[in-house]
């Protein structure tokens, strides 16, 4: 799978519910992939649930790993999520290393890409169960990212302001220290405009919350960057 053209990514959270309709309008969307996964309630049962929904539905399907209990059979590409500004080394290396401990002969070098996360909304769950340091300045957020690139060697690198829209001069900024790594953002994003921007900085936006709130806000994010 080849995720490095991704320009946009629904994220779909197993524990959140979508009709069929509102699932269907995703599938035509055009997006250009599936990122399935969460931060509470997620596990193997109602990822599998949703994972069964979309299964040949021909939008490519991803599964964020976050944690061993999710880790469902199937999907055509597994992301592998490390928290670099974790506060928790469980977090930065912990619940992977168990995942692989249970599901490592699943999976080859193919099929699977680390992600270095910047997590950077100090409100939003993920940044709590992390216990993620978000009080960074531009700089440190930089070195952040340029230690997840230079350092763990990482092939892309994830800004998740998750809940909240976060600040495109962090956004430029990394970009402009890392021209060559594929930047995914997250956060906040909610029509055509806010799509638009943070795009024109990252190689994929991932679109999440509004889905389940304003979804003509959400097939927007979609068409604003055709
Ligand atoms: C969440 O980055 C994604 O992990 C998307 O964020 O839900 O705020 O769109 P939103």
């Amino acid at each position: 799978m080849e995720f490095t053209k991704w320009r946009h990514v629904f994220k779909l959270d197993p524990n959140k519910s979508i009709d069929d309709a509102s699932l269907e309008a995703l599938i035509h969307s055009g997006t250009d992939a599936f990122l399935i996964g969460g931060t509470d309630g997620v596990d193997a049962e109602n990822t599998y649930r949703l994972y069964e929904r979309l299964a040949g539905c021909g939008v490519p399907l991803a599964l964020e790993m976050s944690h061993p209990d999710q880790t469902v059979r199937g999907f055509q590409h597994y992301f592998i999520p490390t928290v670099l500004n974790a506060g928790s080394v469980d977090w930065v290396i912990g619940h992977q290393a168990r995942a692989f401990e249970s599901y490592g002969h699943w999976f080859d070098a193919t099929c699977v890409t680390g992600q270095g996360y910047i997590v950077l909304n100090p409100e939003a769950k993920v940044a709590v169960v992390t216990e993620a340091k978000t009080s960074l300045s531009l700089e440190q957020v930089v070195a952040y990212a340029e230690t997840g690139r230079y350092v763990f060697r990482l092939p892309s690198l994830y800004l998740e302001y998750s809940g909240t829209f976060g600040s495109p001069d962090v956004v430029k900024e990394v970009r402009l220290a890392l021209p060559d790594t594929h930047l995914f953002y997250g956060g906040g994003i909610d029509g055509a405009e806010t799509a638009r921007l943070m795009a024109s900085y990252v190689d994929t936006i991932v679109v999440g919350n509004v889905i389940y709130e304003n979804l003509d806000g959400a097939l927007a994010t979609v068409a604003a960057l055709r």
